[in-house]
């Protein structure tokens, strides 16, 4: 790894935003490859977030500096990737369900996947089934990703699992879901197709699904 990617990787790690920003300019401006800057530099440094987070020695305020880091690192290397041709690793739409205004931990694992090379469609809060299953259909997204923090809005899930069916699109669609009073049983009681506990084991679920 050349020293600049190198301080571009350390630089997500430590949540430096100005710095990545920086040092992915220079990057740039010294012809360094965007798809070497961004793999091995921006999603290496994220997956080394996410393993630090499940080793306990980052903390949710960590992870979201690393991933805000990346995120403005990736608002100047996006224009190149585009010229570069570079592949992403999937299309996820998501959002936090029906009736839910909790965004942080969907924002979060959003940023996570974006980081891991996905290409995401954040819908937001409140998202009602009819507008993930027309993203969905719009976008060609290969993962329908959705949150929910309340117990109330849980349910919403199953609708919308129930709405990608009506439209006759589930089987080209993997469903994944996450937050906190969501489980792993609840994912296979609606028929998800997978579930993650925090936004580091998301991205290992999004790779598996996308696969
Ligand atoms: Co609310 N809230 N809240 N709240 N809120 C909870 C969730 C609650 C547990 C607090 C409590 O009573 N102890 C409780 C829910 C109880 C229940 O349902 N059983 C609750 C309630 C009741 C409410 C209101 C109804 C309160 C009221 O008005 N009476 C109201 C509902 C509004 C609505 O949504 N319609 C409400 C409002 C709010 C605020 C607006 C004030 C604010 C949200 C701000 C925002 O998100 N922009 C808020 C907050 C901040 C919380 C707590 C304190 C923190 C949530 C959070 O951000 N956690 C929360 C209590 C708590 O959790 N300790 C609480 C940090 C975040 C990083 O974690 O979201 O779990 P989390 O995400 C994790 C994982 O769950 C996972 O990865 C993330 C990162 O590791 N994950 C996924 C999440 N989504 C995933 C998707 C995936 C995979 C993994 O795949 C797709």
């Amino acid at each position: 790894m050349s020293e600049i990617v190198k301080e571009i990787y350390d630089s997500v790690v430590d949540g430096q935003s100005a710095v990545v920003q920086q040092k992915v300019t220079e990057a740039l401006k010294a012809g360094e490859n965007p798809a070497v800057i961004l793999n091995d530099g921006m999603i290496a440094a994220m997956a080394e977030v996410g393993q630090r987070f499940e080793a306990g020695d980052f903390f949710v305020p960590e992870m979201l500096i690393a991933a805000r880091a990346m995120k403005s690192g990736m608002a100047l290397l996006k224009p190149h990737l585009a010229l570069a041709d570079v592949k992403s690793a999937g299309k996820v739409v998501i959002g936090t369900v029906k009736g839910d205004l909790h965004d942080i931990g969907k924002n979060l694992v959003a940023m996570m996947l974006e980081g891991a090379g996905f290409e995401i469609k954040d819908l937001g809060t409140d998202v009602t089934p009819e507008k993930f299953v027309s993203e969905a259909q719009t976008s060609g997204a290969q993962i329908v990703a959705m949150s929910a923090l309340l117990t109330t809005t849980m349910p919403n899930m199953k609708t919308t699992v129930e709405a990608l069916k009506a439209a006759g699109i589930r089987d080209t669609v993997k469903v994944m879901i996450g937050g906190a009073p969501v489980t792993d049983a609840y994912a296979q009681q609606i028929g998800a197709d997978g579930y993650a506990a925090d936004a580091s084991r998301a991205v290992a679920v999004a790779k598996l699904l996308a696969a």
